[in-house]
């Protein structure tokens, strides 16, 4: 039975892979309590493609990830805006400028993810990760803010949030290029570690992952 729901986007901006999907796909091929579902980088297609997802797995647990380039290590976002302004056009060639996700929706929602209890067990397990509090304002923060409205309108005993993943070591190495990375099996096990720690802790740990900038 599926109790998490994780999903990794298609590969956007010339990338040839994105390592989200890849690394939430190997999780699901080794747990029979994990589903995998590729989103869309597209604005219109995501979130539609989301709610069926949840719709069809009903999992208690949702964890959306996304290739975030240039990123150090595994990073559970912390707070999701409603903000859409796109730097670059999505893979259906839309390039929204300053509209809300959810029109009259509210300004932000915070993850229901203990985001600090899981980076503490992903260092732990050996991988480099740290609490983001900022998931951008492309189509990962808007695929966020559009899960934290719909579970907290819709599906009020789920609980969820996103993840930002660094480029993969092997996305880099086929690219000729010497970027911040990890291997797919890395990312892999933090975001299981993640998924176990949020199955087991509801409360947050009380420590600082404060940042000034
Ligand atoms: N990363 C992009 C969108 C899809 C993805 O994997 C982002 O951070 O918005």
């Amino acid at each position: 039975m599926t109790q998490v729901l994780m999903t990794g986007f298609a590969p956007f901006g010339g990338e040839a892979v994105n390592p989200s999907w890849q690394a939430v796909s190997r999780v699901a091929a080794r747990r029979d309590d994990v589903a995998a579902v590729e989103l869309p980088c597209e604005f219109e297609a995501s979130l539609p493609a989301l709610r069926r997802a949840i719709e069809e797995h009903r999992p208690s647990l949702v964890v959306c990830t996304g290739q975030a380039g240039g990123r150090a290590g595994v990073t559970p976002e912390r707070v999701a805006i409603n903000l859409v302004d796109a730097r670059i056009p999505d893979n259906a060639g839309a390039q929204p400028v300053d509209v809300p996700v959810v029109p009259h929706g509210p300004a932000a929602y915070f993850t229901t993810l203990p985001v600090k209890a899981a980076v503490a067990a992903i260092r732990a397990a050996g991988v480099p990760a740290s609490v983001s509090h900022t998931a951008g304002t492309y189509v990962c923060n808007q695929v966020f803010y559009g899960l934290m409205h719909l579970l907290a309108t819709e599906f009020p005993d789920v609980r969820g949030g996103f993840v930002h993943v660094p480029f993969s070591t092997e996305q880099v190495a086929a690219a000729g290029q010497a970027e911040p990375s990890l291997s797919v099996a890395s990312i892999a096990d933090a975001l299981e570690t993640l998924a176990d720690t949020a199955l087991r802790v509801t409360e947050d740990l009380a420590v600082t992952a404060g940042a000034e900038h």
